[in-house]
This record gives C-alpha cells, sequence and structure tokens, in this order.
C-alpha cells in the first residue's frame, strides 16, 4: 500500500481554528442555554456594502450574456491586477507581476513550492499558523525531532522587543514570513523596522513572504501598508493581499499576490517567472464574479465601503480594547489592525481561554495556538455585530473579574 506523507505526520497538532470550533460545539452541547458569542476566528460578519455587491451580481449576470460571458482568467483580469497595481502600489507594478488569486490563504500554501523541501524558515512567533503549517506540509521544515521543526526559526516579539523581533536570529539563505499589521498581535511595523527586515534579507540573501491582508486597517499615515514601500523591497519580497477582511470577501474569495520581476533566486533565475509557471499550472484563475466585484470595489465608491466596513470593525476593537483595559487587562493592537492581544501574564493560554468560554461564553483564540511566544495572551478578534461585540464586552465586565 502507498504510504503516508511523512510531512504531514509532521504536523504539531490538528489546524487551530477547526480544533477553537471543536470546543466551541462541545461547550454548546454541555450548555444548551448558553447564547455563545465568537471573537475567535477573524471571519467576516457584515454584509458587502451595495457597490461592491452590485459589481458582483452584474459580474454574475454578464456571465448569462452572449458578449459578457468568459471562461478562465488564468493570472487574472488584467483590468483588475492594473487597477491593484494603481489603488495599492502607485501604479509601480506591471501587470504580469500581479497574480490574482483565490485568496492569500491559498496563496501562502503555494509559494512554497517556488522554494521546494529542506528550505530554512523563519517566522515571527506568534504568528499566522499557515507560515508553520504550510511550510511543514511543503517538508520545508526539515524533519520533527520531538521538540520542534528543526528547519523552522522562531523569531519571539514579546513585550520586551515591542513586538518587533530580533532580526540577528534570521538564518541566512532562508524564507521569512513577515505579517504587518500583525496576526495575532495586532502590532504595525513603521519604516525604520521594516527597512530593517529588508536589510537583514538582503544581507543574509533571504526572501520575505510579505502579508500585507490587513493593510486597509491601517490608520495612522505614517505607517506602511506595504512592503514596497521600502526602498529595495522588490529585490527581495514577495508580497500577498487579499480582499477578504476589507471588502467582506472571505467567502467570495479572491486575493492577489506580487512577485516584482526584480526578484532572483541565488542563481539568478527569475522568481515571477517560476511564479507565473506554478500558478498557470495548477492554479486555474479566480471566480469571475469575485474579480467583478473585486474590481469595483476598487473604483472610489467601492473604495469609500471598504473605508466604512474597515472603520465598523475598528470600531468594535476599540469597545474591546477598552472593555478589556477597564479590567485592568493590559492589551495592543486593534487601533490599526482588527484583532487585539490581551496579556495574561503567567497563565496558559489555552486556560483563559477556557475560563472566558466558561463564564462569559465568548469564543478566543488562545494565543498559545500561535506559537510559543502567544503563552499567556488571548487573541480577540473584532469581526463580529455591533450588538454581539456590546453585548461581550457587558459580560467581560459582568463575568470575568
Ligand atoms: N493572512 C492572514 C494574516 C490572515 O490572518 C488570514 C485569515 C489570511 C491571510 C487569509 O486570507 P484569505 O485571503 O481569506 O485566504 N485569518 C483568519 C481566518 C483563519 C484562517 O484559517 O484563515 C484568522 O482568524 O486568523
Amino acid at each position: 500500500m502507498i504510504t503516508r506523507n511523512v510531512n504531514i505526520a509532521n504536523l504539531k497538532a490538528g489546524y487551530l481554528f477547526p480544533e477553537i470550533a471543536k470546543r466551541r460545539r462541545e461547550f454548546a452541547a454541555a450548555n444548551p442555554d448558553a447564547k455563545i458569542i465568537s471573537l475567535g476566528v477573524g471571519n467576516t460578519t457584515e454584509p458587502i456594502l451595495p457597490f461592491t455587491n452590485a459589481g458582483l451580481v452584474e459580474g454574475a449576470r454578464q456571465l448569462g450574456t452572449k458578449e459578457g460571458y468568459s471562461g478562465y482568467q488564468d493570472e487574472g483580469l488584467p483590468l483588475l491586477r492594473e487597477k491593484i497595481s494603481k489603488v495599492f502600489y502607485k501604479g509601480k507594478f506591471s501587470i504580469d507581476e500581479i497574480f490574482v488569486s483565490d485568496g492569500a490563504k491559498c496563496d501562502i500554501g503555494r509559494l512554497q513550492m517556488l522554494f521546494g523541501a529542506g528550505t530554512k524558515i523563519a517566522v515571527q512567533d506568534p504568528s499566522y499558523p499557515v507560515y508553520v503549517d504550510g511550510s511543514v506540509l511543503a517538508g520545508a521544515a526539515g524533519g520533527w525531532e520531538g521538540t520542534g521543526y528543526t528547519g523552522i526559526t522562531y523569531l519571539p516579539c514579546t513585550t520586551e522587543n515591542n513586538f518587533f523581533p530580533n532580526l540577528d536570529l534570521i538564518p541566512q539563505n532562508s524564507l521569512i514570513y513577515f505579517c504587518s499589521p500583525n496576526n495575532p498581535t495586532g502590532a504595525v511595523s513603521d519604516h525604520k523596522q521594516l527597512s530593517k527586515l529588508v536589510e537583514a534579507a538582503i544581507n543574509k540573501r533571504c526572501i520575505i513572504i510579505f502579508d500585507a491582508a490587513y493593510s486597509e486597517f491601517i490608520r495612522d499615515p505614517s505607517l506602511p501598508k506595504t512592503i514596497y514601500e521600502i526602498e529595495k523591497a522588490d529585490s527581495c519580497a514577495i508580497e500577498v493581499n487579499s480582499f477578504s477582511k476589507p471588502a467582506g470577501f472571505t467567502g467570495v474569495r479572491l486575493g492577489w499576490s506580487v512577485v516584482p520581476k526584480e526578484l532572483k533566486y541565488a542563481g539568478g533565475e527569475s522568481v515571477n517567472a517560476d511564479w507565473n509557471r506554478i500558478m498557470g499550472t495548477i492554479f486555474n484563475g479566480a471566480s469571475n464574479i469575485a474579480q467583478a466585484g473585486g474590481l469595483v470595489s476598487l473604483d472610489d465608491e467601492g473604495l469609500k465601503e471598504i473605508r466604512c466596513l474597515t472603520d465598523f470593525y475598528l470600531g468594535n476593537a476599540k469597545l474591546i480594547r477598552e472593555a478589556l483595559q477597564k479590567l485592568g487587562i493590559h492589551c495592543i493592537g486593534g487601533d490599526n489592525s482588527p484583532y487585539i492581544w490581551a496579556f495574561f501574564p503567567g497563565r496558559d493560554s489555552w486556560e483563559v481561554f477556557a475560563e472566558i468560554l466558561e463564564k462569559c461564553h465568548i469564543v478566543t483564540t488562545p494565543g498559545a495556538g500561535f506559537g510559543p511566544a502567544g503563552q499567556g495572551f488571548v487573541r480577540f478578534s473584532a469581526f463580529g455585530h455591533r450588538a454581539d461585540v456590546e453585548e461581550a464586552c457587558r459580560r467581560l465586565d459582568t463575568f470575568f473579574k
């Protein structure tokens, strides 16, 4: 019989969010009257706003017409790629440097194919679990020795370093995953910090995969919204981004990656050409309907809707942060990001997760699920209906003393 892919056996546990969902289900089964509020997984809750939604509807309508019908779109609608370049990168990239996809998570998984098994990985700790699990699945971790993934270097982001890692820890010739605004800490790196990251990547001959999925939540105009605001980033960084959180497309599925032509492997080969080859081979394009919606979401009216939706979730974040602070719980994030990282020093984060679920019937995400340095923290997601968030804040105030 054919044997199991050893990389699957190397995965530490189940994927974090299904595990949280399982614990929620178990709690609900044991407490059928509990009105559980989820501030766990970062899943959007508000309807897609009318202008963008009309774009989706129109996209679907056109598919039913002779003139408007379209089939495979491969790398994405040229118009959409052009608009992404214009809106997010001041037109700096040509359309063949922008690849439209079905979302950032899927791209993060596929990008590993560029580098192959045995690649050394450096990752912020804590971080979005897909970076580590995706690396392990691709065999990039270099094996499991019982104590940790040998091929993965964790870059702790803690109170001591103000949630920006010590870049000296990054190994030579490695693939660096970096996320800003960060999931789960909500910390946003400034220009100086990202300049240091780019400098470290160039000096150590690394490539950065920069995850900017939450860039539209940045309100402080001094903070960089893309790695390409940093000089020389074109020669060392790939960026992934998504319509999921800003436009409410978590279920619609639309994202993109930027792979600049300037980016080269150690041997001088073009990373862009390989990414084009990989995407052309194993991906058949994002849904045409999703792309039609994405296209109008980047019109002036659509961008206003993005602002409105992200403002709404940031409003939730403010309420959660204030409720926690009122209880004397220190937290960061929530001002330029939809996540609040709450400190429970000296405590086990799964235990705090369970306590909040039991006392307040609120689902959160335990910090340890995002990596060892997440121990002692809990993540609150600001994605939720306003009434639910207000109710969650009341419950925290009443029951979580
Ligand atoms: N990148 C980051 C940093 C994310 O936090 C998420 C979603 C994604 C990418 C996914 O983007 P898509 O374009 O929608 O694929 N993180 C959520 C949802 C959990 C999950 O498994 O993706 C979260 O709660 O962390």
